[in-house]
């Protein structure tokens, strides 16, 4: 099933006359626009013009997370600010968190991809989208609600979390598609079954799953008791939100919507593009974006893609399931977290040594942090109490900058592992 097959299924040699039509534009419009593009082409000796051909894409330089920290809030936007309709912001960073913001067409064009992954996985306009994703400056809400309501489906914004009720909902409602994280889905199941339900007592026919890793095995256990077919979704906000590549009935790989993203891995060590295939670095690019044109992402998340054809019909390349990261950004519940976020909350309470790390588990189907973090001698031999408020004011300022509830540890002096390269800030003991 197809949303817009003319788009999903067209010749790839259309595709690619397309795609380079809208890359000149968007570099075109970056450089007009945008200071920090201009100003790094210029560095780069590029000029707009100098993009001929897709594969002139490589000469330009990339676009990393941090140019977004340093444009905060509105630096990277290509339009003036009353053309802006939403704006959305990533999770999890401390200090200056990233922004995005969307044109009315931004939104237009955001709703038909999100439309074209509920198709995909067999929503219709007869549906019942139970949105189990977090509504807010997160892009998952919004981003399924909209694409839900252009197809005609009902949507139930239920957002996350009162999980009793939200089975309730769905089994009274005949909710038959589920869109949340992986590791939800899984929860929503535990609780089912605590609640005495079986499968057969609701409606449910598939989920779409992102905003995490998430492994075969898990797929297997979501759809063996919800007794459901999971399909992967993938994005992510510097792009567009949800909605840059999802998975078909094949269930073997997630489509890239080519013609508003061109794809490419490179090696992250060296920042060389490699040939199809192989794994490494997923860099996107936008081409048809209006507020915030990006310009070889660094996503910093690992696949690969292929271009073989797939048997849906959909000619658009296919990305691996997301095997991991390039950096040691975890996520927690759909929470992104870098270590060095928790570093800087350390030191800023003080009376921690610099030695810590974050250990994340998963108990039934929730993600657990603790964050283990070394004291002095001289606090590690004081009274428990003051430990205690120790604990309770790094937990404090962990949820409040994070938002996430960790368990603290404060252990001995030199009992955290020293580590002679890199150290190992995290252990992550979920097995998915
Ligand atoms: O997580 C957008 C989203 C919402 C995607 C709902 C899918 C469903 P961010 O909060 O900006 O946006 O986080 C983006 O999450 O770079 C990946 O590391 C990770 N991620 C997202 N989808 C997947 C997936 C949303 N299907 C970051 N598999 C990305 C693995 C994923 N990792």
């Amino acid at each position: 099933m197809y949303w817009n097959q003319e788009a999903e299924c067209m010749s790839r040699e259309r595709l690619q006359q397309l795609q380079l039509k809208r890359l000149k534009k968007t570099v075109e419009r970056a450089y007009k626009n945008v200071a920090h593009y201009r100003s790094v082409f210029q560095k780069a000796g590029i000029e707009p013009g100098d993009i001929k051909s897709l594969d002139d894409l490589s000469k330009l330089p990339f676009t990393v997370k941090q140019d977004f920290r340093d444009a905060y809030p509105f630096g990277l936007f290509a339009v003036p600010h009353n053309e802006i309709v939403r704006y959305h912001s990533s999770s999890g960073t401390t200090g200056k968190p990233t922004v995005v913001g969307y044109t009315r067409n931004d939104v237009a064009t955001w709703s038909e991809l999100m439309a074209r992954c509920l198709v995909s996985v067999g929503t219709t306009r007869n549906s019942v989208v139970q949105n189990a994703y977090g509504y807010g400056l997160f892009t998952g809400g919004l981003g399924v609600h909209y694409g839900a309501e252009y197809i005609g489906a009902a949507v139930i914004p239920i957002s996350g979390g009162n999980t009793q009720r939200q089975i309730m909902i769905m089994k009274d409602f005949g909710t038959d598609i589920l869109t949340c994280t992986p590791s939800y889905a899984l929860y929503i199941a535990e609780v089912m079954a605590d609640m005495g339900l079986s499968p057969a007592d609701f409606k449910l026919k598939a989920g779409l799953f992102g905003a995490e890793p998430w492994s075969e095995n898990m797929r297997r256990e979501i759809e063996a008791r919800l007794n459901i077919s999971a399909y992967d979704i993938y994005g992510l906000s510097e792009i567009i939100g949800p909605g840059v590549a999802v998975e078909c009935e094949e269930k073997n790989g997630l489509h890239i919507f080519e013609d508003h993203f061109i794809a490419e891995i490179i090696n992250p060590e060296s920042g060389e593009v490699l040939p199809g295939g192989q794994q490494g670095e997923l860099v996107l690019t936008t081409i048809t974006k209006e507020a915030l044109p990006v310009i070889r992402y660094r996503t910093g998340d690992v696949t690969s893609l292929t271009e073989e054809t797939c048997l849906c019909g959909r000619t658009h390349v296919r990305m691996n399931k997301v095997t991991g990261r390039t950096d040691d950004m975890i996520i927690v519940r759909g929470v992104n977290v870098f270590p060095t976020q928790v570093e800087s909350i350390l030191l800023e309470v003080g009376e921690t040594e610099p030695h810590y790390q974050l250990v994340v588990t998963r108990e039934g189907s929730l993600d657990m942090l603790e964050i283990r973090v070394e004291v002095s001698e001289k606090m590690f031999s004081d009274r428990i109490k003051r430990l205690e408020e120790l604990e309770d004011t790094i937990r404090t300022r962990v949820e409040s900058v994070l938002g996430i509830n960790a368990k603290i540890r404060l252990v001995e002096p030199r009992s955290i592992p020293r580590s002679e390269g890199k150290a190992v800030r995290v252990i992550d003991k979920r097995q998915i």
